[in-house]
C-alpha cells in the first residue's frame, strides 16, 4: 500500500450481537433518505451513502441495506430550515429506537455520516445520543505550500502529492485525501505554495485547466472548494504588460478576462490567496498603492463567479538592520493593515498568522484581531512543524490553537469577544471569515511523516468545525481511531504523550516567548544566535545583563496595539503573562518570578525538565513494543521520539551554555552545564 487510511481504517469491532443492540448500532443496518429530491444533485450524495454503506460494513460486518418500505431504523434526511450550511444533527433519542441524521445540506449530511462512523469505530453508545453540530467557521481551509516540481515549502512528509515535475496529479492519492480531511469538515484547499513562481504562475492559463478542473471535481464530491495562490506580477509574467499596478486600467481588464476564462474552465474554482509585498514577492508597494487597492481589484474580477481573494497580512521589511532598535517585525501586519479596516471588499477575506511574527512555539496573539472592525477575516496557523520539531518531534498543537481561539480582544462594543467569535463572523456579522492550516501532509506512506503528526490535521479539521472541542477529547477520538486494535494502554499512553508535548517542546527550545533561537533557512534545531545578526527581525537581544526584546512604551510601542485592558497587561512587566515575557521585555537575569526563581533559573530548569519530558516519551513509547496494532507505525514513531529525545538534549546544552557564559550564574541544582 503506498499510504494509509489513517484515522478512516473503519477496523472491524467484533462486536456479538447483544453488545451492538446495546449500543444501538443495530439501527444501522437498514436505512432510507427522505427528501431525496434536490440530493441527488448534489455531487456529494452517491459517495456519502456509499461511504456509509461501507464504513458500516467493515466496522460491524454487514452491509447495510437501504429501504423504501417504511421499514428502515435509520433515516438521513435533509431540511434547509435546520441550522446553517454544512450543518447537521444526529438523533439516537426517538422513542421508536430509531436514528436520524438530519442536516441543512447534502454536504451537512456528509460530515453527519462521518461523523457517526467516528462515533462508532470510537465505540461510542448511540442510545440516547443527540449531537447538533453546526459549524463554528464558514470557512475551513488547508493551505498547502506545494511546488510544482513536486518539492514542499516546509513539507515534513516527503514530495507533494498535487503535483511532480510541472504538473498536475490528478489520481486515486487525490482522492483519498480529499476523502480524509471532507472526513473532519474541512471544506476549502489551496494546492500550490503561497510563493508562486515559474510553472505555478501558469495554473491559470490552459497549460493545466483541464487537471485543476478534474481536480476541483474530485473536491468537490467531497464538499472542498479548490483554490489556488495567485502571482501579483501575473500581467507582466503572462500577459506581457509592463506592469502589475492594480489601479493601471490595462491591468484591472487584463485580470477581469483571466478571471473570465478561469471560471468558464473551472467552474467550482472558491477563489485565491495571494502573498503579496512579503519576502520578494511582488504586490501592490511597486506601485505606491496599498493592499486595499491590491486585493479588490483582483475581488472585482472573480466577484460575477462567486469567487473570494483571500489575502495575507503577513507583509514586512525583512531588510531589517539588528542594530535598528526601532524597527519591529512585529509591529509591521498591524502597522500595514489597521489604517485599510473598512476599505475591503465584501469577497476579500483577510488571512492572519496567530502571532504578530512567525508560527514559533509561543507568540501573543496578532493584534490585528480585535482591532480590525469592518473587515473579513480569517486566523491562520501552521500544522507543518516549521519551527516546532519539523515532524521530527512530536508536538500536539490543539492545546496552543484553543488558546489563541478562546483570547479576549476587548474590541470595542464586543468586549467579551474572543479570536474565535470574531473569524467565525459571529462578532462583527461579517460577510466571510473562518480559519486556514498551512497543511502537514505529503506523500510519505503515513500522511504526516511523524505518525502522531496527523493527530493535528485530524484535530485542525475538527477544531475548525467546532471550535468548542477540547483537545485531549479530540486527540483520544483520533487515537482510538488511528490505532485501532491497540491495547487500551497505547492509546492511553498516546494521549498523554500528544497532551505533553506541545509545553515540552516549549521547554527545552526558546524560553517565554522569545522565539527563533534555530538554524537558518531550515530552521530545524538550536542555534541561539542564527538569527541575531540576520536582517529578518528576528532578534532575542541577549546580552550579559539579560535577555528579551522591549516592546514597551519605551521600547518598540507594540504594545499599544492591543486594545486595552491587554495593552496594559502586557506594558507592565508584572502583569504581562511570564510565558511572554522575554516577547515584551528585557528582562535581567536575576529578575524573580512568580515561581519564585530567577530567570536564568527558570531557564536552567525548564531545559533540563524539557529534555527529561523528550527522553521520557521514549521510554513510554518502547513499553508499548507489542501493543500497537500496526507495527510499522510503531516502529516510525520509535525512531522519531529517538531523534526528539536526542535533539532535546542538543537544544538543552546549548541554551544552557549560552545563557551559563553569559551571565556566569551557576545552576543551584549543581547539574552539568557546559562551559
Ligand atoms: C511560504 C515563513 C516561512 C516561509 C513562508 C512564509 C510565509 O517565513 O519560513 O517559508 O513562505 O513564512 O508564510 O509566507
Amino acid at each position: 500500500m503506498e499510504y494509509t487510511e489513517a484515522w478512516l481504517k473503519y477496523r472491524c469491532l467484533s462486536l456479538s450481537r447483544q453488545q451492538c443492540e446495546e449500543k444501538l448500532y443495530n439501527s444501522l443496518i437498514s436505512y432510507a433518505v427522505t427528501s431525496e429530491e434536490g440530493l441527488k444533485e448534489s455531487p456529494c450524495f452517491a459517495m456519502l451513502i456509499s461511504e456509509f454503506e461501507q464504513g458500516v460494513e467493515s466496522l460491524l460486518g454487514s452491509r447495510p441495506c437501504r429501504v423504501y418500505d417504511g421499514s428502515e431504523t435509520l433515516r438521513f434526511a435533509v431540511d434547509p430550515t435546520f441550522g446553517t450550511q454544512d450543518a447537521y444533527l444526529i438523533d439516537f433519542t426517538q422513542k421508536d429506537g430509531f436514528g436520524a441524521v438530519t442536516a441543512h445540506d447534502a454536504k451537512g449530511l456528509l460530515y453527519g455520516v462521518f461523523r457517526l462512523l467516528q462515533l462508532v469505530a470510537t465505540g461510542q453508545t448511540l442510545a440516547g445520543l443527540k449531537q447538533t453540530c453546526i459549524p463554528s467557521n464558514p470557512l475551513r481551509m488547508l493551505n498547502h505550500w506545494d511546488n510544482m516540481d513536486g518539492s514542499i515549502e516546509r513539507g515534513y512528509s516527503g514530495r507533494s502529492f498535487f503535483f511532480a515535475d510541472d504538473q498536475v496529479l490528478v489520481n486515486e492519492r487525490t482522492r483519498a485525501y480529499a476523502r480524509l480531511v471532507a472526513s473532519v469538515g474541512i471544506n476549502a484547499v489551496v494546492i500550490n505554495n503561497v510563493n508562486v513562481r515559474s510553472a505555478a504562475t501558469y495554473l491559470i492559463t490552459d497549460r493545466y485547466f483541464d487537471k485543476v478542473r478534474a481536480l476541483s471535481e474530485i473536491f468537490d464530491e467531497y464538499g472542498i472548494s479548490l483554490y489556488l495562490s495567485l502571482n501579483f506580477a501575473a500581467p507582466i509574467e503572462l500577459g506581457g504588460l509592463e506592469v502589475s499596478d492594480p489601479l493601471d486600467p490595462g491591468v484591472i481588464n487584463w485580470w477581469k478576462e483571466k478571471m473570465a476564462e478561469v471560471y468558464a474552465a473551472v467552474p467550482k474554482l472558491g477563489g485565491f490567496l495571494v502573498k503579496a509585498d512579503s519576502e520578494g514577492r511582488p504586490g501592490p508597494f511597486t506601485y505606491g498603492r496599498d493592499h486595499a487597492d491590491g486585493a479588490n481589484m483582483l475581488a472585482r474580477a472573480v466577484q460575477p463567479y462567486g469567487g473570494r481573494i483571500i489575502w495575507r497580512c503577513f507583509v514586512y521589511n525583512c531588510r531589517q538592520d539588528w542594530r535598528d532598535t526601532k524597527t519591529d517585525r512585529a509591529r509591521s501586519g498591524y502597522d500595514n493593515f489597521m489604517p485599510l479596516d473598512g476599505r475591503f471588499l465584501d469577497n476579500v477575506i483577510l488571512q492572519i498568522k496567530n502571532g504578530p511574527m512567525d508560527f514559533q512555539v509561543r507568540e501573543p496573539v496578532h493584534p490585528l484581531f480585535g482591532g480590525l472592525m469592518h473587515t473579513n477575516q480569517m486566523l491562520e496557523v501552521q500544522i507543518a512543524q516549521e519551527y516546532t520539531g519539523q515532524q521530527k518531534h512530536v508536538c500536539y498543537l490543539l492545546p496552543m490553537f484553543k488558546q489563541i481561539l478562546d483570547f479576549k480582544t476587548y474590541m470595542p462594543g464586543h468586549e467579551d469577544a474572543t479570536v474565535a467569535d470574531i473569524i467565525s463572523t459571529r462578532a462583527l456579522k461579517n460577510a466571510n471569515g473562518g480559519i486556514a492550516a498551512v497543511a502537514n501532509t505529503g506523500n510519505d506512506e503515513n500522511w504526516t511523516g511523524h505518525d502522531l503528526a496527523a493527530a493535528n490535521l485530524y484535530g485542525f479539521g475538527r477544531l475548525a468545525f467546532d471550535t468548542t472541542v477540547d483537545p485531549e477529547s479530540v486527540a483520544r477520538e483520533w487515537a482510538q481511531l488511528t490505532f485501532a486494535g491497540s491495547t487500551q494502554e497505547a492509546i492511553d499512553a498516546i494521549v498523554d504523550i500528544l497532551m505533553r508535548s506541545w509545553p515540552a517542546y516549549e521547554k527545552y527550545t526558546s524560553p517565554l516567548g522569545i522565539g527563533w533561537m534555530v538554524n537558518p533557512n531550515h530552521h530545524y534545531g538550536p542555534n541561539v544566535e542564527g538569527y541575531e545578526f540576520d536582517r529578518w527581525g528576528t532578534y532575542h537581544r541577549a546580552n550579559w545583563r539579560g535577555i528579551g526584546v522591549d516592546r514597551t512604551t519605551k521600547g518598540t510601542g507594540y504594545t499599544m496595539q492591543y486594545r486595552e485592558p491587554n495593552a496594559s497587561m502586557y506594558e507592565n512587566v508584572e502583569t504581562c503573562p511570564e510565558e511572554l515575557l522575554l516577547f515584551f521585555h528585557f528582562i535581567p537575569y536575576d529578575y524573580v518570578l512568580k515561581t519564585g526563581k530567577t530567570l536564568i533559573q527558570h531557564i536552567y530548569d525548564t531545559h533540563f525538565e524539557g529534555a527529561q519530558e523528550a527522553e521520557g516519551f521514549l521510554d513510554t513509547w518502547k513499553k508499548l513494543e507489542g501493543q500497537i496494532e500496526d507495527k510499522e507505525a510503531y516502529e516510525r514513531v520509535l525512531e522519531r521520539l529517538t531523534i526528539q529525545a536526542d535533539s532535546a538534549v542538543e537544544w538543552r546544552d546549548r541554551i544552557n551554555t549560552y545563557f551559563y557564559r553569559r551571565c556566569g550564574v551557576s545552576d543551584q541544582k549543581g547539574r552539568k552545564i557546559y562551559e
